[in-house]
């Protein structure tokens, strides 16, 4: 970066420092993972001087041969990757990429029905205050009291709603999902069904999950997540989309340009279609296993230490963890374990009396630290330090008062700052994490 050095130091000092964070850390947001060196080689190239509206060999604009090429790739890629006949890969992310197929399938006020957020369900999939609640009419179903999906509910409530759209394809439920259940629901009600797939993605390519592709009409994804490419998004026809709407992938094509974007972002093209080619070979399977593997083994110990985990464990690269038996709230423990070097989210958890900015629970998990070479192994040493945090600050008990809370998370913040033993901890893992180089 030295050109970066020489025009802007403060943003290069500022890359440096999120580079050492990065290194110095477990980074354990189970969204978060680490691109290669050659996505962003190729996310840092001249494709993003180019402006490419329209799609390969449609394009508006003149000079884009070779935009076309990289899209090409992208696309085929992508399609033998997933086993489908179409992808659009413009979406600039996940949530345009589900906004791009409800307005390309819905009219104003269609109804759809997704997994509440309270529940892991995502903003786009119907939450209040979002695009997909407030132009689209949003049905929302809730986990059972055990932290499964209720398939018999939701398939009550689809017969009662008969939703246009349903989605199914989560952002925190640490359990297989029943794509073939889904698919069933969705024909009985005549429903168009997508699988946002963003969090298992590259667990679906690696054959530790299975695939929505012969359940389900519509596929989303990002690419950032277990899948380890750019930030970026794929939206997918399956045969079985095509077979209830050929029109499909016309209207998709056409919510991305012009419904909602304009040029495409081509040097993120560029660098989805590295990664795609990366997912697609031998060690990027095994790579999906070990996810799960690591995940398994990480929600044994923890469950040794007395961590009550959402549906009482996991099959993905997630874990849901809820506090309340520790008496410490998700904010106050999240923010403790990223002074102990242990970067995770405050989450909610099925049935939550807090509200979402004082959640109740903790989401973590392993696909980053598993990029990184860790195995089962480190994972008791993990789960040993989560714990060590827990118990140092718990019986923080949060103001009830919405005010107070403010001023709470300030102090609290300021004293667990100096805490010597999570400072202690922080220390170990840096040191820990130098064995383990970032890729
Ligand atoms: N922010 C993503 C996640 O963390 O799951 C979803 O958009």
């Amino acid at each position: 970066m030295n050109n970066l050095k020489i025009v802007d130091w403060e943003i290069y000092n500022l890359i440096r420092e999120e580079e050492k964070r990065q290194a110095d850390v477990l980074e354990m947001i189970p969204s978060e993972n680490y691109t290669s060196r050659a996505v962003m080689e190729a996310l840092g190239s001249v494709l993003t001087n180019k402006y490419s509206e329209g799609y390969p060999k449609r394009r508006y604009y003149q000079g884009n041969k070779i935009a076309d090429a990289v899209e090409q790739l992208a696309i085929d890629r992508a399609k033998k990757l997933f086993g489908v006949p179409y992808v659009n890969v413009q979406a600039l992310s996940g949530s345009p990429a589900n906004a791009a197929v409800y307005f390309g399938l819905l009219d104003y006020k269609d109804k759809i029905m997704g997994l509440s957020l309270a529940f892991g369900g995502h903003l786009t999939h119907g939450a209040p205050l979002t695009f997909s609640s407030r132009f689209f009419t949003s049905v929302q179903y809730q986990l059972g009291k055990d932290g499964y999906l209720d398939y018999d509910a939701i398939e009550k409530l689809a017969i009662k709603e008969k939703p246009k759209l349903i989605i199914c394809g989560f952002t925190a439920y640490p359990r297989i999902i029943d794509f073939k259940r889904f698919g069933e629901i969705a024909d009985k009600v005549g429903a168009y069904l997508m699988a946002d797939i963003s969090h298992i993605t590259g667990l679906i390519i690696a054959g530790v999950h299975s695939s929505p592709v012969p359940y389900v009409h519509i596929v989303t994804t990002t690419t950032h997540k277990t899948l380890r490419g750019p930030r970026g998004a794929l939206i997918m026809v399956t045969e079985k989309g095509l077979k209830k709407n050929p029109d499909l992938p016309k209207k998709i094509d056409s919510a991305i340009i012009p419904g909602l974007q304009g040029g495409p972002h081509d040097n993120q093209t560029a660098a989805i279609a590295v990664a795609l080619k990366e997912a697609g070979s031998s060690s990027f399977k095994k790579y999906g296993e070990q996810i799960v593997k690591n995940n398994k083994a990480l929600a044994e110990e923890l469950v040794k230490y007395d961590f009550n985990l959402v549906s009482g464990g996991t099959d993905n690269h997630l874990i849901l963890i809820d506090l309340r038996n520790k008496k410490i709230n998700g904010k106050v423990a999240a923010f403790a374990l990223e002074i102990a070097g242990i970067v995770l989210n405050m989450n909610g958890v099925p049935f939550d009396t807090m509200p979402p900015l004082y959640p109740s629970g903790i989401r973590l998990g392993t696909p980053a630290i598993t990029t990184r070479g860790m195995k089962e192994k480190e994972m008791v040493k993990i789960a040993e330090w989560i714990n060590k945090v827990i118990d140092e600050v718990k019986g923080t008990s949060l103001p009830g008062d919405r005010q107070e809370r403010v001023g709470f998370m300030k102090s609290f913040r300021k004293k667990a700052e100096k805490n010597k033993k999570l400072l202690e901890i922080a220390k170990e893992i840096k040191s820990f994490c130098s064995k383990f180089p970032v890729p």
